[in-house]
């Protein structure tokens, strides 16, 4: 019972965090000092991103003929936004990728101003067909399909569009210059298809449905599948999900324990929210669980930086497999100076949690295929104040990080001060930031840290006593505001509450954090955190750490946070890890593996397509 109460007050802070800006940065001024440029050295070694340019949305995810195929929006001609194609590359195991030529490019009247995110659909005859945002000669958003033109070739190097695009052309009295992103269609009993496009009618977004028997002719629904006051929806994603990790076909609407996920992105706040509830197929009716907020204090799939998302169906492992975009935190001037701009998040997989309340995401299984070198930690106590470093990697610029923390006395933990509630995890953290004395944390890891430590992204806990129901209130934060010396960044503290009753668990927190290797200039970190006894199936916390990227996962990977640090100094064969304890209560790392990651190979395929 105490459980489940607890479950309800953090399900109840979640729905009130506030909207935080975190896809896309202002443009600082460049730093006037060269000491502090940020360096080449912080590109990603497993995090994807291709040799150079701008990259944003993931697009046309999919599973065909033992290949992952991913698309994205990519400038071919520079570091900033704008030229946007689809760039395509390839994998067998979503770790190393061949890079091919942009399969979708502008080439006709319905697409000469821009090809802009959709998704693939595979017909029931194995068929792949994608579902595009074309932007036309009056620049209206329209949507257009395009077909492999060799199915025996399993890369789909060359997409053909038809001479009947586009499919679906905004319709009278709709905002042509807001009607994008179609998401993979779905086949209804009835035989009809049915796919979601993002639009917004004043300040209403809207997640619009469509049918069509043939793929070619398109009718709109009377009624839109969902709407909120949220300004415009971009990249919809509509799926189902049950609580088991491992998915069927996907088909067929709600009930017997599947539930259908409704994502949007959030054009104004440039964040993404979820719901999920009863689809009827009959009616073509989406009802949200009650329980849940819909809109700004909604559910997310990640508190930080991560955008654009969408999932597929992985039918080779029968699971739902979920991409997402992180923007760069640095100037434009400085993407343009490094050549290059964006990442995509580690591909995640994605299921409902056990209780019902939320879903669950985790890095797909295969990067772990990249862990090297190792080091361990065993029941070690931190002190209140101290803290120590992780020895025994070469680097930890690109690393994967798995720690459990044990809280020797919970009785330290801090009043949560009555102005919080209410407030959002991510106020509350800049509140009480990692450097802030706490009680009972903050304690975690500080990732991406120079030997001095005068360059650190803090991951930590902080455990706050009288919460609602006189419950602890857990809060996980990523502290990127001694990550780099250079004063030219955005650097927002970023945090979720977590979903745990701490005093049920003996005092027991548990951390995963992967850091991994980058080359170029953004120093990614991603960090996973599980607060969890240690019988619990998740009960870790995981970051993964790669140059210019902390992706953390907690909770059960209920609670994931990714950050863009530019490190100066904690680059590269100087990048250490530690383990710090800034609390009044004792903390003892029970388990700690750290692991150094090699880079996934990124190689290019020469063939060019016959015809362009
Ligand atoms: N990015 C695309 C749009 C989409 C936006 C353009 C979301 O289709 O709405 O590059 O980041």
């Amino acid at each position: 019972m105490a459980i489940r109460a607890w479950t309800w007050v953090v399900l109840l802070l979640l729905a009130l965090l506030p909207s935080c800006r975190a896809a896309e940065a202002p443009s600082p001024q460049p730093s006037a000092d060269p000491e502090l440029a940020v360096d080449d050295g912080l590109r990603t070694g497993y995090h994807f991103q291709p040799p150079k340019h701008w990259i944003n949305d993931p697009n046309g995810v999919m599973y065909y003929k033992g290949v992952y195929h991913l698309f994205y929006q990519y400038n071919p001609k520079g570091a900033v936004w704008g030229n946007i194609v689809w760039a395509h590359a390839v994998s067998t195991d979503l770790v190393d990728w061949i890079m091919l030529p942009p399969a979708i490019y502008p080439t006709a009247p319905f697409d000469v101003n821009g090809c802009w995110s959709g998704s693939a659909t595979v017909l029931p005859d194995g068929t792949p067909v994608i579902m595009y945002t074309g932007i036309d000669g009056e620049n209206r958003q329209v949507q257009n399909v395009a077909y492999p033109k060799d199915l025996s070739d399993p890369y789909l190097r060359e997409w053909v569009k038809p001479d009947y695009n586009p499919v679906i052309a905004p319709g009278p009295g709709m905002n042509a210059t807001a009607f994008r992103d179609p998401t993979t269609a779905w086949q209804g009993p009835d035989g009809l298809w049915r796919l979601v496009i993002g639009t917004k009618d004043n300040h209403r977004g809207l997640a619009v449905l469509y049918r069509s028997r043939d793929f070619k002719r398109w009718a709109p629904a009377k009624r839109a599948l969902h709407s909120g006051d949220t300004g415009m929806w971009e990249c919809p994603d509509f799926y189902p999900v049950t609580t088991s990790p491992a998915v069927g076909s996907g088909g067929g609407g709600s009930g017997n324990g599947t539930k259908h996920v409704l994502k949007v992105s959030l054009d104004l706040t440039r964040f993404e929210y979820y719901t999920f509830g009863e689809y009827d197929h009959a009616t073509d009716t989406y009802v949200p669980d009650a329980a849940l907020a819909d809109g700004n204090d909604g559910l997310r799939y990640d508190y930080g930086n991560f955008y654009a998302s969408k999932t597929f169906l992985d039918t080779a492992k029968q699971r739902r497999v979920l991409w997402g975009w992180a923007n760069e935190s640095d100037s434009a001037t400085a993407d343009i100076r490094k050549g290059w701009a964006g990442v995509q998040a580690i591909p995640r997989k994605v299921w409902l949690s056990s209780d019902g309340k939320q879903l669950v995401q985790w890095p797909v299984a295969e990067i772990e295929s990249l862990r090297g070198a190792h080091a361990n930690v065993t029941d070690t106590l931190v002190a209140g104040g101290s803290h120590f470093e992780v020895t025994g990697l070469a680097s930890a610029a690109q690393a994967d990080v798995e720690a459990s923390f044990q809280v020797m006395d919970l009785d330290k933990a801090e009043p949560f001060d009555p102005a919080w509630r209410g407030a959002d995890a991510q106020t509350v953290c800049a509140a009480r930031g990692a450097d802030a004395r706490g009680g009972v944390g903050p304690f975690g890891l500080w990732a991406l840290a120079s030997d001095e430590h005068g360059e650190r992204t803090a991951v930590f806990f902080r455990v706050f006593k009288g919460g609602d129901g006189g419950k602890h209130v857990v809060l996980m934060c990523n502290d990127p505001s001694m990550s780099s010396h250079a004063d030219d960044l955005y650097k927002p503290t970023f945090a979720g509450f977590v979903d745990v009753d701490i005093a049920q668990t003996g005092g027991k927190i548990a951390l995963r954090t992967l850091v991994r290797k980058i080359r170029c200039l953004i120093n990614h970190v991603i960090f996973v955190i599980d607060l969890c006894p240690d019988d619990c199936p998740y009960s870790r916390m995981r970051v993964q750490i790669d140059h210019s990227v902390v992706e953390s996962f907690g909770a059960h990977g209920k609670t994931c946070i990714l950050s863009r640090v530019y490190p100066t100094k904690a680059v590269g064969d100087k990048a250490r890890l530690y383990v710090f304890n800034n609390g009044e209560s004792d903390v003892k790392v029970t388990h700690l593996n750290a692991y150094e990651m090699r880079s996934a190979k990124i190689t290019s395929d020469a063939v060019e397509p016959t015809k362009r």
